[in-house]
């Protein structure tokens, strides 16, 4: 008899909601104003039953993440201008792996972090940040240093590539470091905030670059796409992270986000030589670039802006049917978005969000060696786990 009548309200519940909409449609004499949908992340169906978002730690804008062959994760806090570490019993240790000298004005600070591919037998870790004036320069540099870390503990800091700003300006500096598949280490970085740098394949800003470590400095990797240039892609305005794409048989390639102006936030699959489109006098032309045969068009992109930052290619990880997916986080917003791509890799074919359980990802998304997607904010780092 209760269930009879629970099955009635509801039944009459749903009449009404179903009704509601009609009503207002035919009153409606103009078309209405596009209405926000609602934003509640559900999750996939077929997520497993114990899907769900753990906090690592507090951490204080911890701006990239990476992890040694031990298992240790290491982490930049990107004020402070420490390296971190956090053992693999998940405590932090106490002291500093190493503290960098950095400027924090607008977008510098302590950015990006890499463990280099030879660390068992190296110890070598690099770090990309921004210097304050001294050491030579009247104003700030950004420069990658390499580390050597033994227990917790860093050494011998050695300065591996120095860009030097040549204005004042504060912006577009970032972002992060990584070795690729191939043994090269590439930096995604900003156009220092002038547009003509993203043009210009002989300079650094405004693009992705590809060194090859030759000893204690950087060099253009050998066979990269334009003569003695480290450019590898260009045509970007502020890059925040890239991640390695292995899953095509045939190639790898970079997959990466990009700030626009105000308009066209940018995921983009990056190829040898390949210029995504940013130049001066801007038209916000992603998504019907004016010169295709020069600009390549977005996987994604999205207006108005929200700030992407970091990405990761989901891969060996807990939640199987995720594997070579894209996860990439927004600033302002704190989602994290999830990018389908098709067979060829080479196309977007839906983006979903991410259930992060109450959590935003504002800056970093990272593949742990666990097999746990992680994601940080100004405050914490998480992960998303299924086991
Ligand atoms: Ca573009
Ligand atoms: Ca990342």
């Amino acid at each position: 008899m209760r269930t009879g009548l629970l099955t009635l309200l509801a039944g009459i519940l749903i009449l009404i909601m179903v009704a509601a909409p009609l009503a207002q449609t035919t009153i409606a004499q103009e078309p209405t104003a596009t209405i926000a949908p609602t934003v509640t992340p559900t999750l996939d169906p077929d997520l497993p039953a114990n899907y769900r978002v753990e906090k690592v730690l507090d951490a204080a804008f911890p701006i990239a993440l990476d992890w040694t062959p031990d298992g240790r994760m290491f982490y930049t806090e990107r004020y402070s201008g420490r390296l971190r570490v956090v053992n693999t019993d998940g405590t932090l240790q106490a002291d500093p792996v190493w503290t960098f000298p950095i400027s924090t004005e607008g977008e510098r600070g302590l950015l990006g972090l890499a463990v280099s591919p030879d660390y068992d037998e190296t110890g070598y870790i690099y770090v990309y940040y921004t210097r304050v004036p001294g050491g030579g320069y009247n104003v700030p540099v950004n420069r990658i240093v390499r580390i050597t870390e033994s227990d917790g503990a860093g050494a011998d800091p050695i300065v591996m590539l120095d860009v030097p700003l040549t204005t004042d300006n504060l912006w577009h500096q970032g972002g992060n470091i990584h070795f690729g598949p191939d043994g090269m280490l590439y930096l995604a970085i900003g156009e220092y905030y002038i547009p003509a740098n993203a043009q210009n394949v002989d300079t650094i800003p405004g693009g992705i670059n590809r060194f090859e470590v030759q000893g204690d400095t950087l060099a253009p990797a050998p066979d990269n796409p334009f003569p003695n240039s480290t450019t590898f892609a260009y045509g970007l305005r502020n890059p925040f992270d890239f991640d390695f794409d292995t899953f095509s048989s045939e190639r790898f390639q970079l997959i990466g986000t990009d700030n626009g102006p105000d308009c066209d936030d940018e995921l983009n699959i990056m190829v040898v030589g390949g210029n995504y489109g940013w130049r001066p006098g801007y038209p916000c032309d992603a998504a019907n670039p004016q010169n295709p045969n020069d600009y390549l068009y977005p996987v994604w992109y999205t207006n108005p802006t929200e700030a992407p930052t970091g990405v990761a290619v989901y891969k060996d990880g807990q939640i199987p049917q995720w594997n070579g997916q894209v996860f990439f986080c927004m600033w302002l917003t704190g989602k994290m978005r999830r990018a389908i791509l098709d067979e060829t890799r080479t196309q977007v074919t839906g983006v979903r969000e991410v259930d992060l359980q109450g959590n935003a990802c504002q800056i970093e998304a990272e593949m742990g060696p666990n097999g746990a997607l992680y994601f940080t904010n100004q405050t914490g780092i998480y992960r998303i786990v299924g086991q």
